[in-house]
């Protein structure tokens, strides 16, 4: 009984640096501060590797979702209208190669959004309630029709994207316009 006793308590105390007391530890060994030493690095890879799982969980997950990755039409836009003008738009890392749309209200028309970046990237024009998201590589294609004329700010919604440049214009002209003489 009492050398179970004794014998657990070595155990403890040699499991434990911080509880060691009376043995000859030179004092730049012994820790201070009630944390044992060797918890400094153990609660940085922690603390690493939380930060990377919680990047990954928020950059990379979402948008590797597999349906995203089998459907033509994602995010919140129509699915793209055979036969309708269709507006190229390229996504690059980070810009799109195109800083205005033009169209004309009333008409339907089709947007076919090309990500040739590294990342995630999407298209949204929030007032519209239009979104198409496109994987590194991608193509996707969804069709739109505004019917109020004016200006509409088109972006990538990606933290970050839109400040650094993936940010346009897409140019809703009133129809009947022919009298301009457009390009
Ligand atoms: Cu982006």
């Amino acid at each position: 009984m009492m050398f179970e006793l004794t014998a657990s308590a070595l155990l403890v105390a040699a499991a434990l640096p911080g509880v060691r007391q009376g043995s000859p530890v030179p004092p730049e060994d012994a820790p201070r501060g009630g944390r044992p030493a060797w918890l400094g690095p153990v609660v940085g890879i922690v603390a690493i590797a939380a930060l990377v799982i919680g990047i990954r969980g928020g950059a990379v997950t979402g948008p590797m979702m597999p349906g995203h990755m089998s459907s033509s039409a994602t995010g919140m836009a129509a699915p793209a209208i055979e036969g309708a003008p269709t507006m190229d738009l390229v996504a690059t890392d980070l810009a799109f190669d195109r800083e205005t749309l033009t169209v004309t209200a009333g008409v339907p028309f089709n947007i076919s959004l090309v990500n040739e970046g590294r990342v995630f990237h999407d298209l949204s024009i929030a007032e519209l309630d239009f979104m198409l998201d496109a994987n590194a590589g991608q193509q996707v294609a969804g069709s739109l029709v505004v019917e109020q004329p004016g200006t509409y700010v088109f972006e990538c919604s990606v933290p970050g994207h839109a400040n650094a440049g993936m940010r346009g214009t897409l140019v809703v002209e009133a129809a009947r316009s022919t009298t301009d003489g457009g390009a």
